[in-house]
């Protein structure tokens, strides 16, 4: 048995007027329970220290930086990494990262016990749009805000095990989790902001959309026997509702914990690690079973072709 004890910290709604402070106070409150539950490993949500400011509309340069974080940490999250640091707790946060030199990513970095920074992912599948959209109910802008990551999914060696990143969107993608499944990973840590209905799409609801997580979470897991720990940030931010549903879902795709709000919410799960190794040595022993001449068009392909009447 490799047991890591991971919390799984789901946020409530943010407002476009809550102070990042305010919001840090939250993730270390979150943090210390999970802590009082034994985790030494807390996942927070996508972009967690501010509301989804991609469902506005922005032209000012200044005006969108101001949702960026330049430093991590910096003056404003430092307590954080304090506080995980005295705890012996691990992270996954979700940041808006501008970089020294003028780029824009939708990131999350890895902390280890002593909240040192170990590694980084750049959301690599960006939903959404890049200009204002009169026919959306709101808006969904990451494509303007935001440049493809350009980190890849690497996974690192940490908290006993062998841990890979992602970011929303990228959870309903097969390719991200098999590129860290042909990395050996162990566990996927992720967080997101989904809106509870489609902006498009009237007739597709929160039931429809907490579906569609489920079975992307689930499915990834056992194609490619990994744990994997998912955080919302849910509720209604300035009227727009976030789906909640955060879980853990272990390597055979079972959810073993899922949230009950869509609030502030922790959940410790004892994850062992070494309940990837069956599936890994069995059904999805890639190195026996994958057959990659047939794989091509996965790589150079980006859309579909139809064979020709
Ligand atoms: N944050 C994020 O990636 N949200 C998307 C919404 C897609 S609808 C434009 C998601 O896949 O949940």
């Amino acid at each position: 048995m490799r047991n890591l004890m991971i919390g799984c910290a789901q946020l409530g709604p943010i407002q476009k007027a809550d102070s990042r402070a305010s919001v840090v106070e939250r993730l270390i409150a979150m943090l210390e329970q999970a802590g009082r539950e034994k985790a030494t490993f807390v996942v927070f949500p996508e972009l967690a220290l501010t509301t989804f400011f991609p469902r506005w509309y922005m032209e000012d340069q200044a005006e969108v930086d101001s949702w960026f974080e330049s430093e991590m940490p910096n003056d404003v999250t430092r307590p954080l990494f304090d506080r995980a640091r005295e705890l012996g707790i691990g992270m996954c946060l979700g940041y808006a990262e501008l970089t020294p030199d003028g780029h824009h990513f939708n990131t999350a970095i890895l902390t280890d016990t002593s909240s040192n920074i170990i590694a980084k992912y750049r959301k690599v599948h960006l939903p959404g749009h890049d200009e204002f959209d009169h026919d959306r109910a709101f808006q969904h802008l990451e494509k303007r805000y935001f440049e493809p990551g350009d980190l890849g999914f690497p996974v690192t060696r940490a908290h006993g095990g062998i841990v890979g990143m992602c970011i929303c969107n990228d959870r309903r993608w097969p390719e991200t989790y098999r590129v860290m499944g042909l990395q050996g990973v162990e566990v996927i840590v992720l967080g997101y902001n989904t809106p509870s209905v489609n902006s498009q799409m009237s007739s597709e609801g929160p039931e429809a959309r907490l579906f569609h997580h489920r079975l992307s979470l689930q499915s990834g897991a056992y194609q490619n026997s990994t744990w994997v720990v998912a955080a919302a940030k849910a509720g209604v931010e300035d009227g727009f509702p976030l789906i909640g549903g955060s879980v853990i879902v272990d390597p055979d795709g079972y959810i073993v914990a899922e949230s009950k709000t869509e609030s502030d919410e922790v959940m410790v799960h004892e994850c062992d690690l070494d309940r990837c190794n069956f599936g890994k040595s069995t059904i999805f022993d890639f190195a026996r079973h994958r057959r990659i001449e047939h794989y091509g068009l996965i790589t150079s392909q980006t859309g579909v072709v139809q064979p020709r009447d």
